[in-house]
């Protein structure tokens, strides 16, 4: 080839509290960014297509009791799986789009009584580092009036909070901290600027680790 390596993909990771509307805009974002023909895709974690994110489902359906390291162990094992597919496609040029990633994973295990921050954050050193964290932050009050929480394992107001409060313990350079009280599309506008300028920067920037 002619000098002209791949430019490698964006890895942008949306995490914030549940209800905090980042599934819906994870997916408008890629809808819209693969419109104008930008090699974007989808993601999101758990990854239920493999058994350790059927397991993780689960358990977040109250369908099964897990001790809470080894879940935690499970969901991490569920990103360190995919972990190859991801650095590839992000090498061939796909930006990944990634609803919840290992910041989840720490935000809502090291709220649970005798989970230590540093044992959390310790199984998903190594896998590939965000060049984007885009935070959506919602208080648990306002998120629990989008509509009654259902029977899923963490929805619950109290619990949804000590989770806001942990998230913020994880913010570093690489975060984007969004009022995510606001309409649909006033939030996609804003997610889409930031998101545009880091795929345009991540394109001469090596894939990092966390
Ligand atoms: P949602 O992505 O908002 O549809 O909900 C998924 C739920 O799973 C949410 O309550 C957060 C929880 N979750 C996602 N990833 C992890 C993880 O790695 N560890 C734990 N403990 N919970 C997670
Ligand atoms: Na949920
Ligand atoms: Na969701």
């Amino acid at each position: 080839m002619f000098g002209s390596a791949v430019k490698r993909g964006a890895l942008i990771v949306f995490e914030g509290c549940d209800r905090c509307g980042k599934t819906t805009q994870c997916k408008k974002l890629v809808d819209v960014l693969k419109s104008e023909g930008k090699n974007v895709e989808f993601m999101r974690f758990p990854d239920g297509s493999t058994h350790i994110g059927k397991m993780c489902r689960e358990y977040l359906e109250c369908g099964i009791e897990l001790e809470d390291h080894a879940i935690h162990l499970l969901f991490a094992a569920n990103r360190w799986e995919a972990a190859p597919k991801m650095r590839e496609k992000l090498m061939s040029g796909t930006t990944l789009i990634v609803d919840r990633y290992s910041f989840s994973g720490v935000a809502f295990s090291a709220v649970k009584p005798g989970m230590e921050l540093a044992w959390c954050k310790h199984a998903e050193a190594g896998l590939p580092r965000p060049d984007l964290v885009l935070y959506l932050d919602l208080s648990a009050e306002a998120a629990a009036k989008r509509g009654s929480y259902g029977d899923e394992r963490y929805e619950k107001v109290g619990l949804q909070g000590r989770v806001r409060e942990t998230y913020r313990r994880l913010f570093d350079e690489r975060w984007s901290v969004v009022d995510a009280d606001t309409s649909v599309e006033g939030l996609h506008t804003r997610l889409r600027a930031v998101v545009v300028t880091t795929m345009e920067r991540s394109h001469h920037q090596p894939l990092a680790r966390l």
